[in-house]
């Protein structure tokens, strides 16, 4: 089944929001103009922000239901490569998608997923937008955000963790605010980490080099002017 119409009937089964559908719509059209491949500046990104996940102190992923369809078994192997943990953290929660979307995790033989009994609420956002887990997000020190709402992301930016976004738009508030803005399709991103964090695991100075080496306005600009590039070549 293509992509889309795995989506499609997700949001029908109630996994997917319906608001989901528009985001991937959005994020499908980024992704044609950049080329449907992980740009260098992508790669650059997905190199800080793994060598984030593998120094933290407590790394958690946060999964929605887009991810959860789009890159459940990928969230399951970046998670083990890079010992986090992983939250079910909704926009549009119910319970009853927390519950589909944790058992779909299962299925990609991700045994411990969090975020069925939230306690805990991140500051400033609305009920039930803010709930967490203590243990999880609220705890945690880097949190990494595929697919995430700008209001979200700057609540946890001000809670004064390392965000790191993946989010095709790197005009979206979610990349303006997160600490490292990851512009690729979720599904490449979470694998090309997982390879990533493989080849930087043990290395202390390449981790240290790849956290030191991006600069996030400078990285964001070279996407624009791939995103230029493209669109100047398709209308000469
Ligand atoms: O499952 P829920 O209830 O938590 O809701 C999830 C959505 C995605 C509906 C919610 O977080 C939301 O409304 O997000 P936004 O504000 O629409 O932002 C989603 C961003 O993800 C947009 O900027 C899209 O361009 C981007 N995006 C969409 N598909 C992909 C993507 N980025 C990377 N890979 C994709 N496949």
């Amino acid at each position: 089944m293509i992509v889309r119409e795995r989506l499609v009937q997700a949001a029908r089964e109630g996994v997917v929001a319906w608001e989901g559908l528009v985001a991937h719509g959005r994020g499908e059209a980024f992704d044609y103009i950049l080329g449907e491949r992980s740009v260098p500046e992508a790669l650059e990104a997905e190199r800080a922000g793994t060598a984030h996940l593998l120094t933290a102190r407590r790394p958690v992923i946060s999964v929605n239901g887009n991810v959860a369809v789009l890159a459940a078994p990928e969230v399951k192997q970046l998670a083990e490569a890079t010992e986090a943990a992983v939250e079910v953290n909704l926009f549009h929660r119910t319970e009853e998608r927390v519950g589909k979307i944790i058992h779909l995790l299962h299925d990609a033989g991700l045994d411990s997923a969090l975020g069925a009994d939230p306690d805990a609420s991140i500051p400033g956002l609305d009920h039930p937008r803010a709930l967490c887990v203590k243990e999880g997000i609220y705890d945690a020190d880097v949190v990494l955000v595929p697919l995430e709402d700008g209001d979200r992301a700057e609540a946890l930016v001000k809670m004064g963790k390392v965000v790191i976004s993946v989010d095709l738009n790197p005009l979206s508030r979610t990349s303006r605010a997160a600490t490292v803005a990851i512009v690729d399709d979720v599904t490449r991103a979470l694998q090309n980490m997982t390879r990533l964090a493989a080849e930087l695991a043990q290395n202390i100075d390449a981790i240290a080099m790849a956290k030191q080496e991006y600069q996030k306005e400078s990285n964001l600009a070279g996407i624009m002017r791939a995103i230029r590039d493209n669109l100047g070549r398709g209308s000469g």
